[in-house]
């Protein structure tokens, strides 16, 4: 992809994510439907969907050949990274999209042949865009975001946890998540891997620990913190893969192989 080529993509991408957000801020004023998918914590409504058929409708409109992976099934059915692949997520946090109301984003990740070229978290009702660019930086606002700092210890982290993952459950030893838990500064648990993954870049939290995403909820995310300093994997140290769920491990790099003894999977 020419340079050219990248910043008509990057240009556009911006357009349709703020319009996007205009969509749902306008929408989310009127009754809406609200349904369940796997289960009754797994939440989606009608505006998720909307919003999704919208994006993919502009992108399709632009880019007509380029592929997209989106969360609530109206794009593509993607088994490869060859081409140009747009990686989206209408509402990351429906939860919070419901009950707060707030603290809610749309993510999008762009990738060609496999490498991320741009990353887009729009944080809809404080219109703050945390970009990331491959070789070029992150931004805030189109304000530039300094590298990670380098003097970071664990014991002096505060990290990113859902709580549940700290009561006994099936995916992980909850005694050593009882450890790390006394063991780093603070824990935060924010309800959008998007925003958790833009605060890890602005460097307000250091990690952010989860037992299992989708790649539209860190496709983004991950172009971001690479760019500053920042390093996400799977929990044992593995790399992402974005064909298929993950458990994900993000951290500021200098910090991030701490976690993983903490982290023992059952
Ligand atoms: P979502 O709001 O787009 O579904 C909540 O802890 C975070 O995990 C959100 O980013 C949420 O994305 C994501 N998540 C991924 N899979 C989920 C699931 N099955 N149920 C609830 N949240 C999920
Ligand atoms: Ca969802
Ligand atoms: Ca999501
Ligand atoms: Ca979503």
């Amino acid at each position: 992809m020419d340079n050219f080529e990248k910043s008509k993509l990057i240009d556009e991408a911006k357009r349709i994510i703020f319009k996007a957000s205009e969509q749902i801020k306008n929408h989310m004023q009127r009754p809406y439907d609200i349904n369940t998918k796997q289960d009754r914590k797994d939440l989606v409504t009608e505006i998720d969907e909307s919003t999704e058929k919208f994006i993919i409708k502009k992108v399709r409109s632009s880019f007509p050949d380029h592929k997209i992976m989106a969360e609530e099934g109206t794009g593509d059915e993607v088994n490869s990274l060859d081409g140009t692949v747009w990686i989206i997520d209408p509402i990351d946090g429906t939860m919070n999209f419901i009950h707060q109301k707030r603290f809610f984003a749309i993510s999008i990740g762009i990738y060609h042949n496999g490498e991320g070229i741009v990353g887009l978290i729009y944080d809809v009702m404080d219109d703050t865009l945390y970009e990331g660019i491959k070789g070029e930086g992150a931004y805030k606002n189109g304000k530039k975001i300094p590298e990670l700092t380098k003097e970071r210890e664990l014991k002096d982290t505060l990290i990113g946890i859902n709580s549940f993952w700290s009561i006994p459950n099936r995916r992980l030893n909850e005694e050593k998540i009882h450890q790390l838990i006394r063991d780093v500064r603070g824990t935060r648990s924010y309800g959008s891997a998007a925003l958790e993954f833009a605060y890890i870049a602005e460097g307000i939290i250091d990690a952010y620990i989860t037992m299992r995403l989708s790649p539209w909820d860190i496709a983004a995310g991950i172009i971001i913190i690479n760019e500053v300093g920042g390093k996400a994997t799977q929990v044992n140290g593995e790399p992402l893969d974005l064909l298929k769920d993950n458990t994900v491990l993000a951290a500021n790099e200098v910090v991030h192989s701490g976690y993983i003894d903490y982290i023992e999977e059952k």
